[in-house]
């Protein structure tokens, strides 16, 4: 946006920009644990403020209130009211960092200050069974057409897997998978090898499961070692609009310090593929999770479908580039603005 000199230009080529036909969007399903850390939110604010995308669902595989609450307060912001499922059975806990002491909760507070959209305060338990919505939206989309963004644990994908004919489709869950589904984009385990929380963190049988079984659309990994040190967050907290959920749970999070990009990176990959950022790391070979959750990739020549990223540009570069990414994200005017605030350099 720095070539705009006249802010109000800029605001009606975001406007526009934003209005693209649905027709030509890429329809993403986001699977998150929006919870124990933030990058989930920045995911969630790239996705819900791209005119190429068609957010059809987002599931949610942490069985908060809190993070389906937030994840609907979140998406309503930004002028979207795409349904919301959630992991059963529901519990009411929040966020306490016992680890390292330094970190904050934040998906109550958003929920709360931000409730709207199909699920508002109290209302988490109308949040869809996650297997259901899954067969729900990809049955009613063109063949070949949804990217699923997995940025947590691998519950409602297993159980997707483990489904069967229903109201909404007559194929199983496979089939159903390998009819609609264009890819699936995994933030999780380490590249070539290690021992990562999304894979490890929740039921890691269940990691195992999804990983080692999945067919009918090729896989990307996104791995802890490309978003450890692509840091990201303080450009929105510092210049932000002061009434931004996500802004506000990067406060919350970190004490507004800037934080790991690993699901802000996953997304942007599923929305606009390599672009300018990545590449990937292999072409050939695959994924191999154990019980315990670690991985290994293995290297076997006559196995394609499966690749992880690699970064192309310096980590700080890509940092500098998801943060523009989120504070433009945020500045859209999603709703009826008074122009005065878009005047905004980003
Ligand atoms: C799906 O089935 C596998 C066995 O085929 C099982 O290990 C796994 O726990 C099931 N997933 C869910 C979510 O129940
Ligand atoms: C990230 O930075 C830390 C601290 O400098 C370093 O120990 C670690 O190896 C880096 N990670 C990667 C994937 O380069
Ligand atoms: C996980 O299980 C594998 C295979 O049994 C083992 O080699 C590895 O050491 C285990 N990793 C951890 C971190 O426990
Ligand atoms: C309907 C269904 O299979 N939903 C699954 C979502 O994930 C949880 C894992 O904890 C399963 O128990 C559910 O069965």
């Amino acid at each position: 946006m720095i070539g705009c000199l006249v802010s109000l230009l800029c605001l009606n080529d975001i406007v526009r920009v934003h209005a693209a036909s649905p027709a030509t969007a890429k329809r993403l399903i986001i699977d998150t644990d929006l919870f124990s850390d933030v990058d989930d939110a920045g995911a969630l604010l790239l996705a819900a403020t791209s005119s190429s995308v068609d957010l059809l669902a987002v599931n949610i595989n942490f069985p908060s209130t809190y993070s389906a609450l937030a994840a609907s307060a979140i998406l309503a912001h930004y002028g979207h009211n795409s349904p919301i499922g959630i992991r059963r059975p529901l519990t009411d806990a929040t966020f306490f960092d016992s680890w390292f002491f330094e970190l904050g909760e934040y998906t109550s507070k958003v929920a709360y200050h931000w409730s709207g959209g199909s699920l508002p305060w109290g209302h988490a338990e109308d949040a869809w069974d996650p297997v259901e919505l899954y067969r729900k939206v990809l049955s009613e989309a063109p063949d070949q057409s949804v990217t699923i963004a997995s940025i947590g644990f691998f519950d409602n994908l297993s159980g997707l897997l483990n489904s069967s004919s229903d109201m909404y489709s007559s194929l199983s869950g496979p089939d159903l998978i390998a009819a609609k589904v264009t890819e699936l984009v995994i933030m999780g385990g380490q590249y070539p090898s290690g021992y990562e929380y999304n894979f490890w963190g929740g039921n890691p049988s269940l990691t195992a499961h999804v990983v080692n079984t999945w067919k009918g659309s090729p896989i990307t990994f996104s791995g802890f070692e490309m978003g450890e040190n692509v840091t990201s967050g303080l450009r929105l907290i510092n210049e932000g609009p002061r009434d931004d959920p996500v802004k506000a749970a990067y406060v919350y999070y970190g004490y507004a310090t800037a934080r790991p990009s690993f699901d802000p990176l996953t997304v942007l990959y599923a929305m606009e593929g390599l672009g300018d950022l990545f590449e990937f790391g292999a072409e050939y070979g695959y994924n191999h999770v154990e019980q315990n959750g670690s991985n290994t990739w293995i290297y076997d020549k006559e196995v394609t479908g499966q690749r992880f990223l690699r970064l192309k540009v310096p980590e700080d570069r890509a940092g500098a580039e998801v943060d523009k990414r989120l504070l433009q994200a945020a500045w859209i005017p999603h709703r009826d603005r008074p122009l005065a605030v878009s005047r905004q350099e980003l």
